[in-house]
């Protein structure tokens, strides 16, 4: 078994036809992909020569080294040893599992190709470390498929995979999978069966006009469809929050926190912050009121939460505003590391611009008035220098773990006349961070996609007449998402966007 996480997310198949691939580049098309936020990429090509396969292997590898992605070989166990890039994936017409271990070692990643039950049961018993399920939907790209098993035929598979205990097999399908199909394909009732991982998909990105955004596309349907298990685990599991937050909105965050299912406790003195963690909390350093015992009770608790291994969010409040604040910024990015930063644009600019930074916020409102695009580099810069996911909010909200990044244009102009709903976000993707440690660009997608559906939901109740009644109104439509979702009812998913 390998032993580092993979994103199979969005996976991409390459095909250097002409059929597939026009006139374009493969590498250029390759980079895109991994731009718009393709996870791993196998290289498949079942004509050229030897030298020809080690030769643009050799290419892709560099290319997926820089996005720090796994790069797989179809099929060609040797191109995979020549090139050393990080595996192969085998159907089961070719080398058999045994063989490819044998001579790739432990450390290499094995995909297999199953179509049914038995394939499927027996990969996993060899010691795949992933597999791909197929062929789902009939497809020009592979003519020669054994069978078309459509999402039901995925599903009794993914069903045979949690009976038999080997339900933490990654899992992706492939066969005809595109933009249009991939919701209906990840979508499954309730939570009984194991969820897909990822969608594998070959025509969908090389054959697309611009294949970063048909990328960004899918993995933004493929990350909304993970949202509900954010919900749900959050709901079964009552993660502990622990608040180290602003006078003016303690009360309204540890309400939000118990609405979306999580247990708050707001504690400001850092001593409690070891036992805190111990018990399985994630912290929120929010620096809304800051003062230097505040400062100095930050940096203790940070330090016991990191020594710990538990989540920590940061809530920059009012970065830019003043000297003393601008200063306590940097103080605090130096102390530690963060799970998650949070802010508006003008937060994340003096937290990514040091103190000589021009940005000077008037009190904690965002100043700043950047593009889309400068917005989405903002967080990804910020995400890659503190290793960490950063969530930057504004009528357009975007996510970056510096690999993959998203946008969310849920929300309601209410929210912003009302104190705190900006804290309580970041006390509920502390909740989400805590509880669901395995993706926490997923769990801020989760928390943001939520409140901003939330809010939406409650502006157009009847009662709602303005900031006043919109806080109980906000407040119930969280917890009646919650509820519905452990119900299994996922209608406000359809209101992401
Ligand atoms: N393997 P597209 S289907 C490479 O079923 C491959 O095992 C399949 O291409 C299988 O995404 C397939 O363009 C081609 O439909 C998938
Ligand atoms: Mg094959």
């Amino acid at each position: 078994m390998v032993n580092r996480t993979v994103d199979y997310g969005v996976y991409l198949v390459t095909d250097s036809t002409p059929a597939v691939l026009g006139d374009c580049s493969l590498t250029q098309v390759v980079e895109a992909a991994l731009r718009g936020g393709v996870g791993i990429v196998q290289y498949r090509d079942k004509n050229c020569s030897h030298e020809d396969a080690v030769t643009t292997a050799r290419e892709l590898h560099v290319l997926t080294k820089r996005f720090d992605v796994p790069l797989l070989v179809n099929d060609r166990v040797e191109v995979a040893v020549e090139v050393g890039c990080e595996g192969v994936h085998i159907g089961q017409d070719d080398m058999s599992f045994d063989a490819a271990r044998r001579i790739l070692g432990s450390e290499k990643i094995i995909g297999v190709t199953v179509s049914c039950e038995e394939e499927a049961i027996r990969a996993c018993e060899a010691g795949a470390d992933y597999l791909g399920i197929g062929t789902v939907f009939a497809t020009q790209t592979k003519k020669d498929t054994k069978s078309i098993i459509g999402p039901s035929g995925v599903s009794t598979i993914l069903e045979a995979l949690k009976e038999s205990g080997h339900g933490a097999v990654p899992t992706v399908c492939i066969g005809g999978i595109n933009n249009s199909n991939a919701a209906s394909v990840l979508a499954h009732d309730g939570s009984s069966r194991k969820s897909l991982d990822g969608l594998a998909v070959v025509s969908a990105l090389i054959a697309a006009p611009d294949p970063a955004a048909a990328a960004r596309q899918l993995l933004g349907t493929v990350l909304t469809a993970k949202m509900p298990q954010v919900v749900r685990t959050v709901a079964g599991t009552t993660p502990l929050t622990h608040n180290m937050t602003n006078l003016v909105v303690q009360n309204f965050a540890a309400n939000v926190a118990l609405a979306v299912g999580a247990s708050p406790i707001m504690a400001n003195y850092a001593e409690e912050a070891p036992d805190l963690a111990k018990l399985g909390a994630a912290l929120v350093i929010n620096m809304g009121t800051i003062t230097p015992d505040g400062l100095r009770n930050f940096i203790q608790a940070l330090k016991a939460y990191n020594d710990a291994g538990r989540p920590v969010v940061f809530d920059p409040v009012g970065a830019g505003a003043t000297a003393v604040r601008r200063e306590a910024v940097q103080t605090l990015l130096a102390a530690g590391h963060y799970a998650v930063i949070k802010g508006n644009s003008s937060e994340l600019l003096t937290v990514h611009g040091g103190p000589s930074v021009t940005e000077r916020q008037r009190g904690v409102d965002s100043t700043a008035v950047l593009s889309i695009s400068e917005r989405a580099r903002l967080a990804r810069d910020i995400a890659r220098q503190h290793s960490c996911v950063v969530l930057l909010t504004g009528p357009t909200d975007l996510i970056s773990d510096g690999r993959r990044t998203l946008r969310v244009d849920n929300g309601h102009e209410l929210l912003g006349m009302v104190t705190g709903t900006g804290c309580s976000l970041g006390t509920t993707v502390s909740a989400m961070v805590g509880a669901f440690g395995e993706d926490a660009l997923v769990a801020c997608l989760a928390a943001t996609v939520l409140f901003g559906v939330a809010a939406e939901m409650a502006a157009v109740r009847p009662e709602v007449r303005g900031p006043g009644t919109f806080v109980p109104a906000f407040i119930d439509e969280l917890y009646g998402i919650r509820k519905a979702t452990t119900a299994g009812d996922l209608q406000w998913l359809s209101m992401a966007k």
